[in-house]
């Protein structure tokens, strides 16, 4: 391998740029990072990569963060002696939904980069609006609104472009900035998700839109595959549902292969092959996807700061609680997402509430020990009802509930009886399992419909969980998350630090380039990928009688969210 080709993968998240070579046969050559905070923070005035404008809800990131941190991070791998010449393809996975406003100088400035200057300060006049707005933002519930009512429901809006209206979906952002900012808008040649942005500085032309990262912007209409015209005209307006079109571009439809060479600027800069070509670039959460050969019945859960439930499935069952996009490398596949604003907080509050650990300097010791001296669903004897708790420090997307603690019981034999329960009847202790078990139920409730049996007559369910990011490394969260979906091989910890999203990007690029006519992503990856070196058994999984046990009070956990969201409804 000492002089195969290599492919390079990125990851622009929130608070990051990463960048990551692998070889043919995926193993990593090189690696580096920008973390905005730190190499770039008072630059900016960012924190956590973003700013916030805290009286609109606004969330969003400074382009310029951006271009610079690019420079530096192929310059940290340039540092690193990486062989810059032998990188064959591009790839990578970006934040969703954020988006980055071209102006109409954005062509010219792009096609003529010199190498000499940097790419942030040439390209301070390709863009029309400095700031992308971010995932976080939250400032759109008018334009929510008005897309869930356009096609007739929210139910509706999520048969066609896979999801209901979200703040954080970039119809609903473009629609509010339209209206904001005319004059921006109308000094806007196109629009680019971050994955096409990050791509079309590589390529030197804006590139066009990635096929699974144009399903979160509540505009493109899966059934269809094509832009929805009634969203386009909400967005725009009657009159600007042309100017629109042409703003956003074409969709990409296929995952792979190449939208064109490298851009001289790079060749000239960094040593780059003039012959490296660029496929693709997506969304975070398409590329996790990517990070292994994902088989259908398989789900990922990524525990960081918010949580993820991920699935590839055959089937298309959109639902107004949780997400729908085309998978991105595999035609007629979908992705299944639920995505949950309170992941990691919400446990680390709940861990904070318990008896500091005295014999360990691992924070989670008194919360592990806790949550698996708890019985399943905390019922230690034959007249112990089960109990339930919801805990949302945040507003919650899935369900969309405003921030609060919830506790119930009911009979654990089939969930009836569901009933309130007095603070001072709930054991000490019963939230650490609690809560591990409550953010597992929401998961299996609404996946319930895209598992069926992993066969040996055993019940519906996914046959390997892989977890990642940090949540991942704790073995109480793993047990009981096997514990209640399921998992009939087991669950497994996905051992690649961070860089799942990275990993995806780069995996991306070798299947983009190295394909054989018709040959998927699950099997070249399949073929090439060591498992063994990859991932690690952490749970059991599937366990006969204590799955069932919280089978039967599904339907219960269901109720209680209905009888929250009454009640804030009705107050
Ligand atoms: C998904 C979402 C987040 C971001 C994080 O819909 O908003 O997971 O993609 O970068």
């Amino acid at each position: 391998m000492a002089d195969g080709p290599l492919y390079l993968g990125f990851d622009l998240s929130t608070q990051q740029l990463k960048a990551i070579v692998v070889q043919s046969d995926l193993h990593v050559v090189a690696d580096a990072n920008v973390d905005f905070d730190k190499d770039l923070g008072s630059k900016y005035g960012i924190t956590k990569g973003v700013l916030v404008n805290e009286d609109e809800g606004e969330v969003f990131a400074p382009v310029a963060l951006w271009l610079e941190s690019l420079d530096l991070v192929l310059q940290r791998l340039q540092e690193k002696n990486t062989p810059m010449n032998r990188i064959r393809g591009i790839s990578g996975s970006c934040q969703q939904h954020g988006s980055v406003y071209w102006s109409r100088k954005a062509e010219g400035l792009l096609g003529a980069l010199r190498p000499e200057d940097a790419l942030v300060d040439q390209l301070t006049g390709a863009f029309s609006h400095p700031y992308a707005p971010n995932w976080q933002d939250h400032s759109t519930q008018a334009e929510c609104d008005q897309f869930d009512a356009r096609l007739g429901s929210a139910e509706r809006l999520a048969e066609v472009t896979g999801s209901a209206a979200h703040h954080r979906f970039t119809g609903t952002q473009i629609m509010r900035l339209r209206r904001k900012l005319p004059d921006m808008y109308a000094a806007t040649s196109r629009i680019s998700l971050v994955s096409a942005f990050l791509a079309s500085i590589f390529l030197g032309t804006v590139a066009p839109t990635d096929i699974s990262d144009a399903c979160g912007m509540n505009l493109w209409d899966i059934p269809a595959n094509n832009w929805s015209e009634p969203l386009l005209e909400l967005t725009a307006g009657k009159d600007g549902v042309a100017g629109l079109r042409s703003r956003l571009g074409e969709v990409q439809q296929d995952g792979g292969g190449s939208m064109g060479r490298i851009s001289s600027y790079f060749t000239a800069k960094y040593g780059f092959n003039p012959n490296c070509e660029v496929a693709p670039f997506t969304g975070d959460n398409p590329a996790t996807i990517l990070a292994l050969p994902l088989r259908p019945l398989d789900a990922i859960v990524s525990l960081g700061t918010s949580t993820t439930f991920l699935m590839s499935t055959p089937v298309y069952k959109p639902d107004p609680s949780y997400h729908f996009f085309n998978h991105p490398t595999t035609p007629g596949q979908y992705m299944f997402m639920l995505c949950y604003k309170n992941g990691g907080l919400a446990r680390e509050k709940v861990r904070d509430a318990l008896p500091a650990p005295q014999d360990s300097d691992d924070p989670w010791a008194t919360f592990n020990t806790t949550a698996l001296s708890t019985p399943p669903l905390s019922i230690r004897s034959r007249s112990d009802p089960a109990r339930l708790a919801l805990h949302f420090p945040l507003p919650e997307i899935v369900p969309n509930i405003s921030a609060g603690t919830w506790r119930y019981t009911c009979n654990p034999a089939d969930g009836s009886g569901l009933s309130e329960a007095p603070t001072d009847s709930w054991p000490a202790g019963t939230d650490a399992r609690a809560i591990v078990e409550s953010q597992a139920l929401s998961m299996r409730l609404r996946s319930q419909t895209l598992v069926h049996s992993p066969g040996g007559g055993l019940p519906a369910q996914p046959r390997r969980i892989y977890l990642v990011g940090g949540g991942s490394l704790n073995p109480a969260i793993a047990q009981i998350m096997g514990d209640v979906l399921g998992g009939s091989e087991g669950v497994y910890k996905l051992d690649v630090g961070g860089n799942a999203c990275a990993l995806g990007g780069a995996y991306k690029a070798v299947w983009a380039f190295e394909r054989a006519r018709g040959e998927s992503f699950d099997e070249l990856i399949g073929d090439r990928w060591k498992e063994d070196a990859a991932i690690q058994k952490v749970g059991e999984g599937y366990r006969e009688g204590v799955f069932e046990g919280y089978g039967r009070v599904l339907g219960a956990f269901g109720e209680m969210e209905k009888r929250i969201l009454e009640v804030a409804r009705n107050t």
